[in-house]
């Protein structure tokens, strides 16, 4: 029997990042990942960290690479109407920013610091089943290398994504889910193109959604709204760049450049959440709990929310015998994440095309874009939500 203060199962942002600020405080963890270390490594996924996920990279002493490589983002032009309409979120939010910076290379940092501090991790060790939630010692049974094996522990941190284990511990008639699932995808891309402009482009156009991102100045992130059980196979590099070009290039702009694709994928759209985020001496952060559409790049900056929260609360616990963080933990966290469900899901179906979609919806979708893009008000309710809501810990 292996024993620690928290088991964290999950190698993923949350996971790692919790793994990290209790090692901080001296509070020892042991994380228990499924998947081995090179493809937790190599996962794609999200590009965009709000400012609070900044500031606490560098707070827990993670800037440096950060700082060297991430690109600072001012605003975001949105394409419609065959115009370029520029949301400057710095100006509106009264100088805070988003900073493109991939998840793989958060992810890299957390885990080279893990490493570096010696921590317990288990790669390939799919945790099995968890028991003693409402006890006072958790066991969490795990396989590594084929054999069973099992932590014991004060608390468990439940950061294995939305198709994890951790979740399904809480009984049914604990558990409360909330779910929209969305009728197309995203087709998203890398390309060795350079981006056309520094500015994150949204191309809502009547074809369907489509974004040009930045991962370097050399590499370009690009999506294009699709039906979700589509096929990257049915997308020959000739349609993307076509699809690409149609849904984003506006006059008095520099169209998108075009380049290699190196990477093809179709991601589903979902908004889902589940309450409570807690049970017992279990707590669920990140995916496990809560997923939201790409759209508003939201996903990773919520898990790092949530582990801001979790983490002062364990602190709060261990270091000064207090328990209010831990017994605030999950209404603290659920309050902030009902708020980022309502700006992604609200982003997702302003820009969307969806099947079946009346002249009037498209009116409504039209007025609003022109509303966040066009005034004070507008501006600076997206400001707020994209460069990120507070996080009460
Ligand atoms: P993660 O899913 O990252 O990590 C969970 C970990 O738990 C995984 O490593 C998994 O292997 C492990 N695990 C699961 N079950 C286990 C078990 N039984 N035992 C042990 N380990 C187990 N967000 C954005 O903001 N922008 C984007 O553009 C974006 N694109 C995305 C594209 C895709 C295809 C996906 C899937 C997600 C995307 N996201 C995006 C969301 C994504 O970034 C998540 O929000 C983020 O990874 C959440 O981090 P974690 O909560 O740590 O969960
Ligand atoms: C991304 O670069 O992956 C990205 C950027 C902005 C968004 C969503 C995703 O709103």
């Amino acid at each position: 029997m292996i024993r620690t203060q928290v088991g964290i199962i999950g190698a993923g942002p949350a996971g790692f990042m919790l793994s990290h600020l209790l090692h901080l405080e001296g509070i020892e963890s042991v994380i228990i990942e499924r998947s081995q270390k090179d493809h937790v490594r190599s996962r794609l996924r999200a590009g965009v960290l709000e400012q609070g996920t900044v500031e606490m990279m560098r707070e827990v002493g993670l800037g440096e690479r950060m700082d060297r490589l991430a690109l600072e983002q001012h605003a975001l032009d949105f394409r419609f109407n065959n115009r370029s309409h520029r949301l400057d979120f710095h100006e509106a939010s009264g100088g805070r920013s988003a900073w493109v910076y991939p998840q793989y290379e958060v992810v890299a940092d957390l885990m080279q610091a893990r490493e570096e501090a010696g921590a317990q991790i288990f790669y390939d060790a799919p945790v099995t089943h968890i028991e003693g939630l409402e006890g006072s010692r958790p066991t969490i049974h795990f396989e590594s290398e084929g054999q069973p094996l099992e932590l014991s522990c004060d608390f468990v941190a439940g950061c294995d994504g939305f198709r994890g284990i951790s979740r399904s511990a809480i009984p049914d008639d604990k558990l409360r889910l909330y779910d929209r699932v969305y009728p197309f995808g995203w087709l998203g891309i890398l390309a060795d193109a350079p981006p056309a402009i520094q500015d994150i482009t949204w191309g809502c156009h009547p074809d369907g959604f489509a974004m040009m991102s930045i991962r370097t100045p050399e590499v370009t992130r690009l999506y294009l709204q699709c039906d979700p059980d589509d096929s990257p196979d049915n997308w020959s590099d000739d349609r993307i760049w076509a699809a690409l070009h149609k849904r984003l290039d506006v006059d008095g702009q520099p169209p998108i450049n075009e380049g290699r694709i190196t990477q093809k994928a179709i991601t589903a759209m979902r908004s889902f959440i589940c309450e409570p985020m807690r049970f017992g001496r279990l707590f669920l952060a990140g995916d496990a709990a809560h997923i939201v559409p790409p759209t508003g790049a939201k996903g990773l900056n919520a898990a790092m929310a949530d582990i801001k929260v979790l983490g002062r609360s364990l602190v709060e616990h261990y270091k000064r015998h207090d328990q209010r963080w831990l017994d605030g933990y999950a209404d603290t966290c659920l309050e902030r994440m009902w708020l980022v469900q309502r700006f992604s899901a609200g982003l997702c179906t302003m820009v969307h095309q969806f099947p079946g979609q009346s002249a009037f919806e498209r009116g409504m979708q039209l007025a609003d874009l022109n509303y966040m893009t066009g005034t004070r008000e507008g501006r600076a309710v997206f400001a707020h939500n994209f460069t990120g809501l507070p996080v009460q810990a």
